[in-house]
């Protein structure tokens, strides 16, 4: 029996099996677990393990830290703008971390020195654009009045969190540590809104900070910002500025503390060296980063779906021509 004709299908259907490497040529994917990861939302950063910033060059690294996948941001030191305090460490951004299990997408902001107290007026303000698999319909601008705009052809956003440490229903009360849930008021401590401007509701939500760390945590469910990961190359395009906040919440009024005729930005994700200034001037936050996650482990993607009819294909002639074969012996 010839078996040459065995040997070219076996080519075949090996030429066809879809290969374990991550679509798109992504290698970095943050593999989210079933099990609920051991964060607890308090402002002190402890478990997410430390992570040396020094020396590295400014930018968006991969890791696993006691036993956390993370994403972690670099930022310069001493890249804030001075405006209202020459340096202003409670604005100077150090590290953003990003994680997510099944139910959560958890963050983590640490800032150089958060010299306040919680509530106080001009507190740490945080704002964090959050675009899915890089949508082209969306929101432009930061929130909190901050006369500044996310990249506005590739970073739109779909989700803000902000979260603003001047919430005047702490203010004198000497407090060092707070958590709380999400708010529906712009002097709230912690919100979402989508891009109509709507308070996102999520019972679960939580944010923790703690000044004696200089640390903001927060976890969001999946639900509230779109929903979990999907597809074999999902991705949550984000942008980040910090600020000095305010507040008067009952009234529902807060932000950013403003600088007349510029952006309010502070501080922010960029690639731009130098002072912050040099990316915010045009009142345009251009650069953006690239977060992705894969729900499974290990990551494979879906075969295309082409393959599979083509391998039922490929293996039916085979039987047959082993028929053929075996009726003509
Ligand atoms: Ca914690
Ligand atoms: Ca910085
Ligand atoms: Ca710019």
């Amino acid at each position: 029996m010839n078996k040459l004709p065995l040997l070219v299908l076996l080519v075949v259907i090996l030429a066809l099996a879809p290969l374990p490497t991550p679509a798109h040529g992504q290698t970095n994917v943050l593999q989210i677990r079933s099990q609920t990861l051991p964060i607890t939302i308090d402002g002190n950063p402890s478990e997410w393990g430390a992570y040396d910033c020094t020396g590295k060059a400014p930018g968006l690294y991969l890791a696993t830290i006691n036993n956390i996948p993370q994403w972690i941001w670099c930022d310069p030191e001493g890249d804030e703008r001075t405006n209202f305090a020459n340096p202003d460490p409670r604005v100077d951004l150090l590290q953003f971390r990003v994680t997510a299990d099944e139910n959560y997408l958890y963050g983590l902001v640490i800032v150089k020195n958060m010299t306040f107290n919680i509530g106080d007026d001009g507190g740490t303000f945080v704002a964090i654009t959050i675009n899915r698999n890089g949508s082209t319909s969306g929101e432009v601008w930061f929130a909190g009045e901050s006369k500044t705009k996310v990249n506005y052809t590739k970073a739109v956003w779909q989700y803000q969190v902000v979260i603003n440490l001047a919430d005047s229903r702490y203010r004198d009360q000497g407090k060092t540590q707070v958590t709380d849930n999400l708010t529906a008021n712009w002097g709230g401590i912690y919100y979402i809104v989508n891009s109509s401007w709507s308070f996102q509701s999520d019972t679960d939500a939580l944010m923790g900070a703690d000044v004696s760390y200089s640390a903001i945590e927060f976890r969001v469910k999946w639900s509230t910002i779109g929903g979990p990961p999907s597809g074999d190359s999902f991705f949550l395009r984000m942008e980040l500025i910090t600020a000095r906040g305010w507040s008067n919440y009952a009234n529902n009024g807060g932000g950013t503390w403003d600088i007349p005729n510029a952006s309010n930005a502070l501080d922010c994700i960029t690639d731009v060296p130098g002072n912050t200034w040099n990316e915010v001037q045009d009142g345009v936050v251009d650069y953006y980063i690239d977060l992705y996650f894969a729900t499974t482990p290990p990551y494979y993607p879906v075969p295309e779906p082409i393959t599979v009819p083509l391998l039922v294909a490929v293996a039916v002639v085979g039987f047959v021509f082993y028929l053929f074969k075996v009726r003509r012996r």
